[in-house]
């Protein structure tokens, strides 16, 4: 049998919305950069013009997030000036991944987005939803796990955000092509994937019967065990024509689930 690492349950956070909200939007893995402009536009447009009461954002909305100093120039400056925008209109929570887990209370505030903890269970319409970015449920990538355990530490990110931001630049550069590399050496079907029975005791311990996540950018909608479902988003990517382009929009009502594509870009609204 393969390694797992055996983890602790997590804390389960808790966010009661609104008696007043009539749908709820979650998306994730936009992995927003220069290189990928159509996609960032999909995301502005969705989020001006969506009907939804609330856009809650499952990690990986950058490519790499270096830190909150960031923010003041070029790319992450039109990121921050777009999210600040999307939240005068609506409410934006945000929910770190693994390539955004420095996404502080500078940005957030900033920007005025709501800082969500992985998991968070939301309580809406009666029901009790888990979310979570996906990635600490990949128990057999046990490489993964102890570099996450390392980074997610105040004592590395202390270390790492004193560097300049050319530095910590480079290094997220480096580690990214080293998490390619490693990507590689995989063969197909043997990426990983979410520990299924972990996924299962989460629910049961936070009480709630469906779960929404991303990180794996394999969508689908899985039945764990009799009640308890998990819903996988997509990645988002408009930057290939044609029908490679994708980018799901989960949307929550009091009648359920539906996933639907975002608002197509540039449109009046
Ligand atoms: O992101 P994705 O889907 O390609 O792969 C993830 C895991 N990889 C990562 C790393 C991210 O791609 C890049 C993070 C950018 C953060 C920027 C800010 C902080 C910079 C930190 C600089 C040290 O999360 C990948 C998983 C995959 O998901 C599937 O779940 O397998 O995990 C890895 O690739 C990690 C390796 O397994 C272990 C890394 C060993 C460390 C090697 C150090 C190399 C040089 C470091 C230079 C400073
Ligand atoms: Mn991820």
């Amino acid at each position: 049998m393969a390694e797992t690492v055996a983890a602790a349950l997590p804390t389960f956070a808790e966010f009661r919305a609104p008696p007043s909200w009539r749908a709820i939007e979650f998306l994730s893995d936009l992995h927003l950069s220069e290189a990928t402009p159509r996609t960032f536009e999909s995301l502005a447009t969705h989020l001006r013009c969506t009907s939804a009461d609330a856009v809650f954002i499952l990690g990986d909305l950058f490519e790499v997030w270096v830190g909150d100093d960031a923010r003041h120039a070029g790319f992450e400056a039109e990121c921050a000036a777009m999210l600040a925008d999307a939240s005068s209109r609506r409410f934006i929570a945000f929910m770190a991944g693994n390539r955004d887990f420095l996404v502080g209370a500078e940005l957030l505030d900033h920007c005025g987005v709501h800082h969500l903890a992985d998991p968070t269970v939301l309580l809406a319409f009666d029901q009790r939803l888990l979310l979570t970015h996906g990635d600490a449920l990949c128990l057999s990538d046990v490489a993964y796990q102890r570099f996450r355990a390392e980074v997610r530490g105040m004592a590395w990110q202390r270390a790492f955000l004193a560097q300049s931001l050319a530095e910590r630049r480079e290094a997220a550069r480096r580690i990214r092509a080293e998490s390619r590399h490693l990507k590689t050496m995989q063969r197909p079907g043997e990426w990983f994937d979410v520990d299924a029975a972990e996924a299962a005791r989460w629910m049961r311990a936070a009480r709630a019967p469906v779960m929404v996540h991303g990180h794996t950018h394999a969508p689908a909608t899985h039945e764990l065990a009799p009640g308890l479902v998990r819903h996988v988003l997509s990645d988002w990517d408009f930057d290939p024509p044609g029908a490679a382009a994708r980018g799901d929009v989960l949307r929550w009502q009091r009648d359920g689930l539906a996933r639907m594509p975002p608002a197509p870009a540039h449109s009046p609204c």
